[in-house]
């Protein structure tokens, strides 16, 4: 008796030492990068005959930044990026994500002029990065919009869907021989969903239930139509490939109730499907859950017809399909249940998703209230991707941990360790993962946050003008996983 039990406890102790210390191996058709943005890292924001964007005047002149601080130097990478290159090359990495500022080579928001400076300076950057064997993967628009555009109504405006084309045929042309991927739009949610409905991005406009879904028609056609512009004209000669970025939190059902499991499916949609389903999908179109609950709720509240814009049959078939891949921006996890009392209003959050969101204040947590460390919920969602738009290939743009300061970060190098032993299990799930990217190389401006949270795998000293970079142990960590194309299960 006591023999068996012996036994059985070795035996326990001995699967358990497999499974924890086991090295697993990334598959070799695996891809890695590390990425920034533009505004984050540039600075220079009036250098030359750059134009003002919309977070040059919204850090100038309002005072909702946390440190009362603004990107107009930032990181100096305008200045500094050949040390920014010397990181990349020092991490071992594929590819390098980095975005262009739309203002620096369209200092008008329009075409008609560009910038000879800003031109250079992207031209140079690319250039060293091909020298040094980084492939570059250009972000065309992470959130810096022509503050000249802002004021024409920026996207809400119908016309942006040609002005964005605009900017997106001078960046294929300038760069598209050298550039072969591309991503049309980072994270459309947040654009339009915080900048829009809510005021916890520029332009901060805070018309929420109208505005964003305003912006979302626009900026879906402003893809399609850059989508279409790279295939018709640009694929045949630079033979490039095109996406977009979508962020998402995993929504897991706070308890298996069907109420619950309906509120969290919902979310997905209201999150991801907003976006992936005109794109993704084979039937096109906002998913069924958003047109049905818009549309009733607006009758309910008095409206002649549905807050939801409607797109004609033509638009979505020219939106759907305008993928050369599946991109995903991916940090935590949510729980989400069905609310107690429902409210009134149009909103975006109260009555047209109409759930709870909250988090298990178990979860290990970050810097940012909003990140909680959940490895499992990155799994759950590669699954969900792969179900709901037919096994895609997918790019993930964007996974990363915050912490205030600290160089010895051993809570960003768990967070790495979880996260990754999350997608190696969605890859042995048979979801179709063809690349990972850090977020982000170094500390950088994090928007309401200012430099209060640290996302880098390199620590910057914003309290030195020279913005000296020095590499974290995450870095060492990142590099070592890369050199060995192994990790580790904790
Ligand atoms: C990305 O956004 C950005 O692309 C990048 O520029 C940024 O530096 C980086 O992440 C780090 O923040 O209750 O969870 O719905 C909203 C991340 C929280 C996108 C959701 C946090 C979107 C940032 C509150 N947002 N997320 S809630």
């Amino acid at each position: 008796m006591a023999f068996t039990k012996t036994v059985a406890l070795l035996l326990l102790a001995a699967s358990d030492l497999v499974v924890k210390g086991e090295v697993r191996k990334f598959p070799d058709t695996l891809s890695f990068g590390v990425a920034t943005a533009a505004y984050q890292i540039e600075g220079a924001w009036n250098v030359s005959d750059k134009g003002e964007s919309i977070w040059d005047h919204f850090t100038h002149t309002t005072d909702t930044i946390k440190d009362r601080s603004n990107g107009d130097l930032a990181c100096d990478s305008y200045n500094q990026h050949k040390r920014d290159i010397e990181m990349v090359k020092e991490l071992g990495v594929d590819y390098y994500r980095f975005s262009i500022s739309w203002t620096r080579i369209l200092p008008d928001g329009f075409s008609n002029r560009l910038s000879q400076d800003g031109i250079v300076y992207y031209d140079t950057l690319i250039n060293d990065l091909i020298a040094a064997n980084i492939t570059p993967f250009v972000t065309i628009y992470h959130w810096d919009l022509p503050q000249r555009l802002q004021d024409l109504g920026g996207w809400t405006n119908p016309m942006m869907a040609d002005f964005f084309t605009d900017f997106a045929k001078v960046a294929f042309e300038a760069f598209g021989d050298r550039v072969k991927s591309w991503l049309t739009f980072n994270e459309p949610w947040v654009v339009c969903l915080e900048g829009y409905g809510s005021v916890t991005k520029a332009p901060a406009l805070g018309m929420t239930g109208i505005a964003e879904y305003m912006c979302a028609h626009n900026l879906l056609k402003a893809h399609a139509k850059a989508y279409h512009l790279y295939d018709d004209v640009y694929r045949p000669i630079q033979k490039g490939r095109v996406g977009l970025s979508l962020n998402t939190n995993w929504h897991e059902p706070a308890t298996q109730s069907p109420t619950d499991l309906e509120a969290a499916e919902r979310a997905m949609q209201f999150y991801l499907g907003w976006f992936g389903h005109p794109v993704f999908s084979r039937e096109g179109d906002y998913p069924q859950v958003m047109k049905d609950r818009i549309a009733q709720n607006s009758l309910a509240q008095g409206y002649p017809r549905s807050r939801l814009p409607e797109f004609t049959s033509e638009e979505i078939s020219y939106i759907k399909g305008t993928h050369d891949f599946f991109g995903l921006n991916h940090y935590t996890t949510t729980l989400v249940r069905m609310p107690k009392k429902v409210l009134e209003g149009p909103s975006f959050y109260d009555i047209d998703l109409g759930t709870e969101i909250f988090r298990d204040p178990a979860w290990p947590g970050s810097a940012s209230f909003w990140l909680k460390v959940v490895p499992w919920g990155f799994r759950n969602l590669l699954n969900w991707i792969k179900k709901n738009y037919n096994n895609p290939e997918i790019i993930v743009f964007e996974n990363g941990f915050s912490d205030i300061d600290n160089k010895n970060d051993t809570d960003r190098i768990s967070y790495y360790n979880k996260y990754l032993n999350a997608l190696l299990d969605a890859i042995e799930d048979g979801c179709n993962v063809s690349a990972y990217t850090a977020w982000s190389l170094m500390d950088n401006f994090e928007w309401l946050e200012g430099y209060t949270e640290r996302f880098g795998l390199y620590y910057v000293d914003f309290n030195d003008p020279k913005r000296p970079r020095t590499a974290k142990a995450s870095a060492l960590y990142y590099k070592s996983i890369l050199e060995t194309r192994t990790i580790e299960r904790k």
